[in-house]
């Protein structure tokens, strides 16, 4: 027989989703336990998402994880387009009143873990969900594998917040989900690097040659991305000819890019991914798992934050009232939310990289949207309200 456990929601997955619904679940009165097949070490340095849109910040900070991020974030009120040699600058504050905060997702997991721990919450790390189980009635049970044995919890729900990879969206019924799928023709080479940031802003490059991006994480690190074709091995790609490409696509008048010791490096395929619905029965499925959006819009931890908003007051209104109301239009909400930021990622993806076919036309079409974006006040406001983040409606 394998040990037994019960709580009230189960979250498989110790991603942004998981921890701040854990601790959103928290703050309402409401137990949960995390399971997470890597270790804290692990979570805690892997290298992801940098923009924070400022609905998550003050969620953060309502949240009372938002100490060290108010400290050690990078407040950024605008961000500059490179194209033809030229860099045009977006002000977010003067256009939405809004601006973004650069602070990593590994600081975010930090933070949330630290939280979560103090708050005696249980985290089970090297703990893999095997399977989702009895989602279809009221009694829903985790399978995982945990210090070389098979264990169950049993919960009043399931939140499946375990990535694209996860065992969550694969415990709904064949045919009860429509999958729809972009797969883009590029991926991206990203560095992290041991050099000041050669501008205080975001800058998103469309070069001839293919896109460019230039953030950073902290005074002193730069986050650099290129465009590269899919199929590229990272092997390939020496630290020489990635800054070579760098400065090629980041050319622009009274710019010059520092270098320094490459940290990091790896390439990431990019796809779109969406699910529809994003729940059945008891079974709630948020961020990655539910959702995949290429990086260009840095929407993708926002996301998933988004949806354990919705997902933790519906909770909440059920614990409290006994209300499914709310949680039955989960996915409706989340989903109309979702595709906006799908939409917007994919435009600006289509806007800055260099597809491989008929790329020519493309380009002077690109410049000609980048000269208009940057010069229309209604332009770059409809660019900045979605940068910003565009209000989640419940
Ligand atoms: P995560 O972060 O993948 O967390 C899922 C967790 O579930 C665990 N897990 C399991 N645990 C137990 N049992 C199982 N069977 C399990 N299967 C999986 C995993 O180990 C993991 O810890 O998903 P979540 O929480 O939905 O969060 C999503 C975000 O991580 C993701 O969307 C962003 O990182 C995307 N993204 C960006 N998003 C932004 O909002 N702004 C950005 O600037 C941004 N830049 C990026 C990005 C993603 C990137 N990569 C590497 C994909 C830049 C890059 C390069
Ligand atoms: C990052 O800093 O990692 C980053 C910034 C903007 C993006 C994607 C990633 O669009």
């Amino acid at each position: 027989m394998s040990e037994s456990f019960r709580t009230q929601v189960g979250i498989i997955g110790a991603g942004p989703a998981g921890l701040f619904l854990a601790h959103l679940l928290h703050l309402n009165g409401i137990e949960s336990v995390v399971l997470e097949t890597h270790t804290r070490e692990y979570i805690e340095s892997r290298i992801r998402a940098g923009v924070l849109e400022q609905g998550t910040v003050d969620l953060m900070v309502e949240m009372g994880v938002g100490g060290r991020m108010k400290r050690e974030g990078l407040v950024h009120d605008g961000l500059e387009f490179c194209f033809s040699g030229i860099r045009r600058r977006i002000d977010f504050r003067e256009l939405t009143g809004r601006g973004i905060t650069v602070y990593a997702q590994h600081e975010v997991i930090i933070d949330l873990v630290a939280a979560r721990l103090a708050a005696g919450g249980p985290i089970l790390f090297e703990a893999e969900a095997v399977s989702a189980e009895g989602i279809d009635g009221n009694n829903p049970k985790i399978r995982f594998r945990h210090e070389g044995r098979e264990k169950e919890i049993a919960c009043d729900f399931i939140a499946g917040c375990d990535g694209y990879h996860g065992v969550g969206r694969a415990a709904v019924p064949d045919g009860a989900l429509q999958t729809f799928t972009r797969i883009y023709p590029f991926a991206w080479l990203g560095i992290l690097a041991a050099a000041a940031p050669a501008s205080h802003e975001l800058i998103y490059a469309n070069h001839a040659t293919g896109f460019a991006l230039l953030s950073m994480r902290a005074p002193d690190i730069s986050r650099l991305y290129i465009q590269v074709d899919p199929e590229e091995k990272i092997e390939d790609w020496s630290d020489d000819r990635i800054w070579a490409q760098l400065h090629l696509r980041l050319t622009s008048e009274g710019f010059k890019l520092n270098e320094g010791q490459v940290l990091q490096k790896g390439i990431t395929p990019m796809r779109s991914f969406m699910i529809e619905p994003m729940q059945h029965g008891t079974l709630f499925l948020a961020g990655d798992a539910a959702h995949i959006v290429p990086p260009t819009g840095a929407k993708g931890l926002n996301l998933a934050v988004a949806d354990v908003r919705v997902l933790s007051r519906g909770l909440s209104e059920y614990y409290a009232s006994n209300s499914r109301s709310l949680l039955d239009r989960y996915s409706e909400i989340c989903l109309r939310h979702a595709w906006k930021a799908q939409r917007f990622s994919w435009w600006l993806t289509q806007l800055l990289h260099r597809p491989p076919v008929e790329a020519e036309f493309d380009h002077r079409r690109q410049i000609a949207e980048l000269d208009y974006l940057t010069h229309s006040k209604a332009g770059a406001t409809a660019f900045a309200e979605c940068y910003t983040g565009l209000p989640l409606r419940m």
